[in-house]
């Protein structure tokens, strides 16, 4: 081991060639030369925003030179070593932060908002906790190909607080998954100092708090952060498991570039510059005659070189051409519906049984399909829908979670990237909120952002009518039909459960499935036995009349039935939309030019319900063709109650039949 008289860092290469050191050195300086130039381009207006890794880089790099390339990496926002360790084509990088096409995100997402499948990198979303779920998904992935790989992903001491972090953790423990969790802690979330976003006095402490090794690693040197994370990376491959690794370091720069530094005391800077891990690590390399001058300056040039010769090829790329068709069309993965023609043979079958029966042929179907949620194994679910599952397709591929809704929305979102399908069981539709931020801001952009399909099913056991309270009876297809790039499917009959559950876990992209709690076991049809499909978008016309058109789905379309049921003499379209995303507005206008007089029916509150977009689309596309107003009859806006009569009242159902009467009395 020796001191440089240059250095503060002691160095201490072990059996480290001086290959592997040189290696370390360029990969550190490449990402430090292209960071200043990028502050000089930022001076010059040239580009927009700049999280500056500068001073970090012995991590990113050291990181990544220690796993394998096919290793998923997960890193943050100043882990620009990650990426030039993976040798990314610099122009590429430049292209993807000024907006351009050959960058990873056809201008959609900028900075490092982005992940690769080329170089096995998954980029951050701006809610920085998510990804630490999703490396769990990743290593969960790996575990189940028997694939021996790391997955390494990165917060800053910041990121520890969000509740994803611990939720990640917690998975990862519990289910013994290969993941390095590296913490920087580099002082500083933003403005926060660490003593105002944490007490507990090393973050690496909190690896033993959920049963996991942990370690801290001077992160300002590079031989001790490579020689340890490989070291770690090599165990963990032979023995799958978690740890976390907190890396002492320092933010030299603001949080991005136009905040400034000005809460950070002076002395702190001047004694974290000292301990730059470039210039030690330089200094170093000089002293043991690793690194000569005339070297340090050919490396350099070259760098220079390299990173001119890429800025002008991504300056001269035209700018992004804008086309509509193409916006729209990526917001989703192409999906080629592929019909499976139900059998004839049939059995009578209730909602339940119908589902349970569909996701079992599922399963067979595909063979490396994995389900989770809450209580779903030995338990077999709480509505009983996975009872017998474990015996038949086993633990691996049947899996009980804790508690945490958000970490399993990302690891599924983990296992997709993989290539690997899942069906996530909430155990009450009102539990999403709990991981609403993965649904709606990874899986449902993912496709859009960077071309990476979000091939996950959320079962959604909804509704009302069962007397359980504001939290086990809501309704709340609403916050995800408003949301682009994800799939609303919300069957009223057995029949179309079991059809369209086989379609919502072949289509590639992300589906909520709700199934209607109070219809689960009062109702009944004959069901083809048999794995078949139906196709999405496209509504069923349960009755046929001229006098009105009745559009509703879930149990909405039980209440319009019996409605009709004890009014013979009303003749009514009745259309059970089957699909809220994608919406078969052809079935509904055709409908509505033929009545003239169109109620919809939902069950959830009235106001932002999807009864108020339909509405509005009839209003906009067949006004010409209406003899009323467009009626929309839904709950009350108060939240759902408990006790019956209070929600008998809550509830659109009876309120329906006069309304309608109203509206064809018009
Ligand atoms: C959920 C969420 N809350 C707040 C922010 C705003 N924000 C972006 S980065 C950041 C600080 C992160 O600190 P840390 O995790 O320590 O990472 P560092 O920037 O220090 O590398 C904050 C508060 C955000 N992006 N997402
Ligand atoms: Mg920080």
């Amino acid at each position: 081991m020796l001191t440089s008289p240059r250095s503060t860092i002691t160095f201490d290469k072990k059996n480290l060639d001086d290959r592997t050191l040189l290696k370390l050195y360029k990969n550190m300086l490449k990402p430090r030369l292209i960071e200043e130039k990028m502050l000089i381009l930022l001076r010059q207006g040239k580009i927009s925003k700049w999280f500056s890794g500068i001073g970090q880089e012995a991590i990113s790099v050291g990181v990544t030179l220690a796993l394998t390339n096919e290793e998923y990496i997960l890193p943050m926002h100043r882990n620009l070593g990650v990426f030039t360790s993976r040798n990314i084509p610099l122009h590429r990088l430049f292209s993807q932060w000024q907006g351009k096409a050959n960058g990873f995100t056809k201008g959609r997402d900028r900075s490092f908002h982005f992940g690769t499948q080329e170089y096995n990198i998954v980029g951050m979303i701006s809610h920085l906790g998510p990804q630490l779920g999703v490396a769990d998904g990743l290593a969960l992935a790996s575990l189940l190909k028997k694939k021996n790989q790391v997955t390494a992903v990165f917060t800053g001491e910041g990121g520890t607080s969000e509740g994803d972090f611990h939720e990640a953790l917690n998975v990862a423990s519990v289910w013994q998954l290969p993941v390095l969790f590296c913490v920087e802690n580099n002082g500083y979330g933003l403005s926060t100092p660490t003593n105002e976003q944490y007490r507990c006095k090393d973050i690496a402490d909190r690896g033993k708090g959920y049963g996991m090794e942990s370690f801290i690693v001077d992160g300002n040197n590079v031989v001790e952060v490579y020689s340890k994370i490989k070291k770690l990376a090599q165990s963990i491959r032979k023995r799958p498991r978690p740890i976390l690794v907190e890396f002492k370091t320092f933010r030299m720069r603001g949080h991005e570039e136009a905040s400034g530094t000005k809460y950070v005391p002076k002395a702190l800077l001047q004694e974290w510059a000292k301990k730059d891990p470039l210039e030690n690590f330089q200094a170093y390399l000089k002293d043991q005659k690793i690194l000569t001058e005339k070297q340090e300056v050919a490396i350099k040039e070259g760098f220079v070189h390299e990173i001119n010769e890429n800025l002008k090829i991504a300056y001269d790329e035209v700018p992004i051409e804008v086309d509509l068709t193409t916006e729209l069309a990526d917001v989703y993965k192409s999906f080629e519906y592929k019909e499976v023609k139900p059998k004839s043979k049939t059995e009578e079958l209730r909602l339940i049984d119908a589902i349970s029966l569909g996701l079992r042929q599922s399963m067979q179907q595909h063979k490396d399909l994995v389900i989770m949620g809450q209580d779903i194994a030995e338990y077999g679910g709480v509505f009983k829908i996975t009872d017998g599952f474990l015996e038949e397709f086993g633990k691996e591929r049947v899996r009980n979670t804790p508690i945490c809704e958000s970490a399993i929305v990302e690891a599924a979102m983990g296992l997709s990237i993989a290539g690997i399908k899942s069906v996530v069981e909430m155990q009450f539709a009102d539990f999403v909120t709990s991981g609403f931020n993965p649904v709606v801001n990874y899986l449902a952009k993912s496709h859009y952002r960077w071309n990476q399909q979000a091939d996950v099913v959320l079962r959604m056991p909804c509704g009302g009518g069962v007397a359980a309270g504001p939290f086990h009876s809501q309704t709340n297809e609403a916050w995800f039909t408003k949301t682009p790039g994800l799939k609303v499917v919300y069957p009223a009959f057995p029949y179309d459960a079991k059809g369209l559950l086989a379609t919502a876990i072949n289509d590639p992209n992300p589906v909520l499935f709700f199934e209607h709690k109070a219809l689960y076991r009062s109702i009944r049809q004959d069901v083809p036995t048999d794995y078949f499909t139906i196709p999405f978008g496209k509504a069923a016309l349960l009755k046929e009349g001229n006098d009105v058109t009745i559009i509703s789905y879930g149990a909405g379309i039980h209440w319009a039935l019996e409605t009709l049921d004890s009014n013979s003499d009303i003749n009514a379209d009745l259309i059970d939309l089957r699909t809220l995303q994608p919406l078969d507005t052809e079935t509904i206008y055709n409908s509505v030019r033929k009545t003239g007089k169109v109620i919809v029916l939902q069950e959830d509150s009235l106001f932002g319900g999807i009864a108020s977009d339909i509405s509005a689309l009839i209003m906009e596309n067949c006004f010409e063709d209406l003899d009323a107003p467009v009626k929309r009859v839904a709950s009350l806006e108060t939240p759902i109650p408990f006790i019956n009569q209070l929600e008998d009242q809550y509830m659109a159902k009876g309120r329906f039949e006069e309304a309608l009467k109203d509206l064809l009395a018009y």
